[in-house]
């Protein structure tokens, strides 16, 4: 068997790059570890960028999300008692973000992708990679009981942080980067209107919290949590009742509590491995970067690499041009260092942390008073925040 790429993982790294590479006509397979459902079934990510948006309107899959995405012109900050709103429209000379949840994306890129008959292997065991430091890599995989092996011209590792791609190669020829922050996130998803129409960010003293949605009926709500926490000790009702402390007054009044269709606790971390690319593997997305939830910034920039390692293919392929390609782990690294320092930033700002004392938390909220009162800072929060627009 052979195909030009192969991609693993089917997240929206993967999806997203296969689509691009099969409309440019350059033969593609996925193989992917879980199955279609699972993929489906993890609540992530919910706010893009309008970069990211832009690219999914030129990979053809961009008509639900304009039919169905909530275009978002601003976000509230809450803090002591109070709402303050970010206006990005206004601070970012008219750049909005919008609100499309990563399982309904995904959706749309698996629908293209079985519409275009371009091929995935959902289910696929003990993925290896082997000889990409040379001109002739492989993968081999397990489906069905039967161990195939694929030939290709490039690997793109697009399997997530735990994946394969990135651990398959040699530590010496990576360095990594890691802050792992000492709290996590529980999520909760409920068919009840958003408390807002914006998402609200919320600085407390009993920690961050955050207001978010899926649909003008379906919202999605965060809550700080310690990292040892369990989803178990948390009924729905425990859940509203902290949510209702952490956010300001008027919100917490507002609020329409129902039953959970779905509750989890992600870990916040950022991590950055150097360089992304190693012969003719390509590493894309969270393999290669994670970045803490706060900025909004993962899907994002995992589309970002996409797009960079997608167009190096196109003009490789059309041109026989290297130039593209040697690019990408410098193009795309400016991009996700930026992004991981608004993250941490981000993070930092509006957590309590363990060891962060009195003193940590009144000097969060005399930077969150600075940002109220000045637009230079709300400037600088705000394009950081619908996107840094792409150098070249
Ligand atoms: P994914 O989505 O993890 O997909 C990787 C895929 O690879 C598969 N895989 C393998 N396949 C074959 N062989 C192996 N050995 C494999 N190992 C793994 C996996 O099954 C999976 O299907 O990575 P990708 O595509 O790079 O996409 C990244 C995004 O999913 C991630 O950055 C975002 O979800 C992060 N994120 C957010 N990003 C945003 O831009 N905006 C947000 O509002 C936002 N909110 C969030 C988030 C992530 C969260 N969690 C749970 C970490 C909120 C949360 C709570
Ligand atoms: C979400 O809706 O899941 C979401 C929104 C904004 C974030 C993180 C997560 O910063």
């Amino acid at each position: 068997m052979r195909t030009q790429v192969a991609i693993i993982g089917a997240g929206p790294a993967g999806l997203l790059l296969g689509q691009l590479l099969t409309r440019a006509g350059i033969a593609n397979l996925i193989v992917e570890r879980s199955s279609a459902e699972h993929v489906l079934g993890r609540i992530r990510a919910g706010v893009l960028e309008q970069t990211t948006a832009d690219l999914l309107d030129e990979a053809g899959v961009g008509a639900r999300m304009h039919r169905e995405g909530l275009v978002h012109e601003g976000y509230e900050l809450a803090f002591g008692g109070m709402r303050h709103r970010i206006d990005l429209r206004q601070l970012t000379g008219g750049k909005h973000v919008v609100v499309y949840g990563q399982t309904e994306l995904t959706r749309d890129l698996m629908d293209a992708r079985r519409a275009a008959e371009a091929p995935t292997v959902y289910e696929a065991d003990d993925v290896s990679l082997h000889d990409f430091d040379g001109a002739r890599p492989r993968i081999r995989y397990a489906s069905g009981g039967t161990t195939h092996e694929l030939a290709c011209d490039f690997i793109a590792g697009c399997d997530g942080y735990h994946g394969v791609s990135r651990a398959s190669v040699p530590a010496a020829a990576l360095t990594t980067y890691e802050r792992v922050y000492p709290f996590g996130w529980l999520g909760l998803l409920s068919d009840t209107p958003p408390v807002a129409h914006e998402l609200v960010y919320a600085n407390h003293e009993r920690g961050f919290a955050l207001a978010s949605m899926r649909s003008p009926t379906r919202s999605r709500y965060y809550l700080q949590c310690a990292l040892d926490d369990h989803v178990d000790r948390w009924s729905d009702e425990a859940f509203w009742d902290e949510l209702r402390r952490r956010l300001d007054p008027a919100a917490a009044e507002a609020l329409v509590t129902g039953p959970s269709l779905e509750k989890s606790i992600a870990p916040l971390r950022s991590f950055v491995a150097e360089p992304m690319r190693f012969g003719r593997l390509f590493l894309a997305g969270d393999a290669a970067h994670i970045v803490p939830p706060t900025g909004a910034k993962g899907l994002n920039l995992a589309a970002a690499d996409v797009r960079t390692l997608a167009r190096a293919l196109v003009e490789h392929y059309a041109e026989r041009s290297e130039a593209g390609l040697a690019a990408y782990s410098d193009r795309c690294l400016r991009r996700v260092w930026k992004a991981s320092r608004f993250s941490w930033w981000f993070t930092s700002l509006m957590h309590r942390f363990p060891d962060g004392g009195e003193i940590g938390h009144k000097l969060q909220q005399a930077e969150l008073d600075y940002l109220a009162g000045s637009r230079a800072a709300q400037t600088v929060m705000a394009e950081n925040y619908v996107g840094l627009p792409f150098e070249g």
